[in-house]
């Protein structure tokens, strides 16, 4: 695992449907992501934060809420995103709402391309992220990334990365997922993505689950990981924009990260949809830094994972 690590700071609710995203990076700092990961012996830079338009808080147009604004900030990302993997870094983009996954995930499949790398992205979310212009209940941008990487959407959109689609579906695995609008079922069934619902993490625990959705990695493989913050169960992660009750509990999330951590293949990672306004004395980024940690390999005992 490259151990050089970049924090980028995405400020920006331009995606979401509730304010209070743009706060994320902060929070993330207070909680002291960047030194709990230097104590790890990790070599953490703080970038600081990308700029971009404001939210101008206005109604959906052609099915689109922001469409400029979202279009501008992943542009930042993809640039910021890219320029740290062409360092040999460790990019971890600390958002903001999701829809800035497009711009992250684009540029790591740019510079996987490059470097002839396997690309695999662990979708960590309560929600598919699925949606298009034509099934969108709300016109926010944050329910479409994941169709957009997919080649699914406006073609200022799909082809930030430079190739499209940036992703083929049958590299997207999908973890935690509970709230999938009726068109979003359809397409994200007809894509083919591989989505580990709740309903299969009840059914077949969360150990079994993560070790599908690890099976296709190898020792040339990039693995992105997309956290949603609401992932987490809002029991004990309720600053998230839009709570979806029954997620993994505390446990279940924490054995998730450290499964991911015994890989060794992570190479960059969005932490997304934190959203202060709606948190509690910072609890949820202080169990969002938690979760980091272990997907950076902290573990209780020195081990060896029993495989
Ligand atoms: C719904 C939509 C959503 C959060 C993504 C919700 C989307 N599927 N919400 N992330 N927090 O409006 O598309
Ligand atoms: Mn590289
Ligand atoms: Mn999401
Ligand atoms: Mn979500």
């Amino acid at each position: 695992m490259i151990r050089n690590v970049s924090l980028i700071g995405a400020p920006t609710d331009v995606g979401a449907s509730a304010r209070g995203a743009s706060m994320g990076p902060e929070a993330l700092r207070v909680a002291r992501i960047g030194p709990l990961l230097g104590e790890m012996g990790l070599q953490v830079e703080d970038r600081g934060n990308l700029t971009g338009p404001a939210n101008p808080w206005l109604p959906p147009v052609e099915g689109y809420r922001h469409f400029d604004e979202v279009l501008a900030w992943n542009r930042a990302v993809h640039e910021a995103v890219y320029a740290e993997l062409c360092g040999g870094r460790f990019p971890i983009l600390l958002g903001g709402d999701h829809c800035l996954g497009l711009g992250s995930v684009s540029a790591v499949a740019r510079h996987c391309r490059e470097a002839g790398k396997k690309l695999r992205v662990l979708w960590l979310d309560a929600h598919a992220d699925f949606n298009t212009d034509q099934i969108t209940p709300s016109g926010n941008i944050h329910g479409m990334p994941v169709a957009c990487l997919c080649g699914f959407g406006p073609q200022p959109l799909v082809e930030i990365g430079g190739h499209v689609p940036s992703v083929s579906p049958k590299w997207v695995k999908q973890i935690g997922i509970r709230s999938v609008d009726a068109g979003e079922k359809q397409l994200l069934h007809d894509a083919g993505l591989e989505v580990f619902d709740m309903r299969y993490i009840d059914e077949m625990g969360m150990r079994h689950t993560m070790e599908l959705a690890l099976a296709t990695l190898d020792a040339n493989t990039h693995l992105h990981v997309s956290f949603d913050v609401d992932f987490l169960d809002p029991s004990f992660a309720p600053g998230v924009g839009t709570t979806v009750m029954g997620g993994p509990t505390y446990r279940e999330a924490q054995l998730c990260m450290e499964m991911i951590a015994d890989t060794g293949r992570m190479a960059s990672l969005d932490i997304m949809e934190l959203n202060p306004a709606l948190d509690v004395r910072n609890r949820t980024a202080e169990v969002a830094v938690d979760m980091v940690q272990s997907l950076f390999g902290k573990s209780t005992l020195v081990r060896r994972a029993p495989r």
